[in-house]
């Protein structure tokens, strides 16, 4: 293993008595530690809200300058996004780099991000953060971006506003142009997407908080169900190991067939710049006729986060959609699995039973427009028997004297199609 060395931090949260501070500071600590840095301490106060200016009081900031000082490290990270103003003064105030959770998460995601797509949407959701505080100190980051040269745009201050303004507009260049080759980009997608649609295959969307183990189910079922085992997707421990969108084709031994998806992980707060440019990204989700939402069952804020799962979702546009809830990670916590209770199902993606059991679940919700048929085919129409042998699940064949008499399961776009054929009696 390589070691990397780990930036210390101060982490700063506002106590606004929320019920959940204690879990946002912890996956606040948990986005810091994804981002190849450590918390050397963490800094809080309760107050009734935010300081316009300063986020904390005038006090706490002298206390965290201090601190800064005391500890010797040159970032600080909030909990909250703040003002471009906020982090203009306190970085003022306390001499060290502020990043807010939201530039945290786009760094993080930055780093990750490996197709030319996923590339373009961090960057692009990057730049919409960055026009409105161009004037702090992100102006700096920018500038090694873009590489244009600012020679010290916001230090001299004389210079500094045609320079902001040079800067703006290398800015809102740099979005359209990204935003053009993202649509190119998506193009291709789109055009997958189309001919997958015109298949009429069920699709199935893994979604769910980042790290709960969506890709791992992935892999499971594609082990079991897949065309080519070879196509496993990337699983890690880690916030944000998926940032495409990976579709698999998945057929079951009695043929039918459904797409499944695995998509990005979602967190609180999750910034809404980055939402908007993952939209395309996360339209497999949004098209899909069935959810699977995975849940890390043995953490103990799992609530917490299956309510972040349908804030996201609900933001995406996605609500009301038939939803099977994966209470996965049960080999880590006391207790039987798989256990089913109505559409939730506790499992383990590492157990294969519990797959088996998610998987009759899909098929449960996904193909319930399935119905049994009996149908008798003409003997010069060998073309619908060997379609159904190969598509469908046949249940029996009998060779009468007007033909071959099939009793088979049909659905989705094939539920009416060979009606002709229906035996009435
Ligand atoms: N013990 C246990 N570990 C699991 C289980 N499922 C997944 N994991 C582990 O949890 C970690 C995250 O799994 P992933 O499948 O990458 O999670 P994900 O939901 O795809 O995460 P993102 O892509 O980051 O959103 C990995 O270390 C997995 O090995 C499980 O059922 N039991
Ligand atoms: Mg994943």
């Amino acid at each position: 293993m390589t070691e990397v060395t780990l930036t210390p931090v101060i982490t700063i949260a506002l106590d606004l008595n929320s019920p959940n501070f204690t879990y946002a500071v912890e996956e606040l600590n948990n986005l810091v530690e994804a981002n190849n840095m450590e918390v050397a301490e963490t800094l809080t106060q309760k107050l009734d809200r935010s300081d316009p200016a300063t986020y904390f009081g005038k006090g706490k900031i002298e206390e965290l300058k201090e601190l800064v000082i005391e500890t010797g490290v040159d970032t600080v990270i909030a909990n909250d996004e703040l003002s471009p103003s906020q982090i203009r003064n306190i970085e003022k105030a306390i001499d060290a780099r502020i990043i807010d959770r939201t530039g945290l998460i786009l760094e993080i995601f930055a780093n990750r991000a490996q197709s030319k797509e996923a590339k373009l949407q961090v960057e692009l959701a990057k730049l919409k953060y960055q026009l409105p505080r161009l004037h702090t100190s992100a102006s700096q980051r920018l500038d090694q971006q873009t590489g244009t040269s600012a020679g010290g745009g916001f230090t001299n201050r004389g210079a500094g506003e045609s320079q902001l303004e040079l800067n703006r507009r290398t800015l809102q260049k740099r979005i359209t142009h990204v935003q053009e080759e993202l649509k190119e980009a998506q193009k291709a997608d789109e055009t997958k997407r189309k001919q997958r649609d015109r298949s009429e295959l069920p699709t199935v969307a893994l979604v769910g908080y980042t790290n709960a183990g969506k890709s791992t189910i992935m892999n499971g079922l594609i082990k079991l169900f897949g065309e080519n085992e070879e196509k496993q997707v990337l699983v890690k421990n880690m916030l944000f190991a998926t940032l495409d969108t990976s579709v698999r084709k998945l057929t079951l031994p009695d043929q039918k067939s459904f797409l499944l998806s695995d998509t990005v992980g979602f967190v609180s707060q999750l910034p809404h710049q980055l939402v908007q440019a993952f939209k395309s990204t996360l339209a497999e989700a949004a098209n899909a006729d069935l959810l699977v939402q995975v849940v890390d069952y043995s953490d103990p804020d799992y609530q917490l986060m299956m309510e972040t799962t349908a804030k996201t979702l609900a933001e995406i546009g996605i609500e009301n959609r038939p939803m099977i809830v994966a209470l996965n990670k049960a080999d880590r916590i006391e207790g039987p699995y798989p256990t089913r209770e109505g559409n939730d199902l506790i499992m383990a993606a590492t157990d294969e039973t519990s797959l088996q059991e998610l998987t009759s679940m899909i098929v449960e919700l996904a193909f319930d427009d399935y119905e049994t048929k009996t149908l008798l085919i003409p003997f010069n129409r060998g073309d619908v028997i060997s379609y159904l042998n190969d598509n469908a699940n046949v249940l029996s064949t009998e060779y009468l004297a007007e033909g071959t008499q099939v009793t088979v399961e049909l659905g989705g776009a094939d539920l009416n199609r060979f009606d002709d054929f229906l035996i009435t009696n």
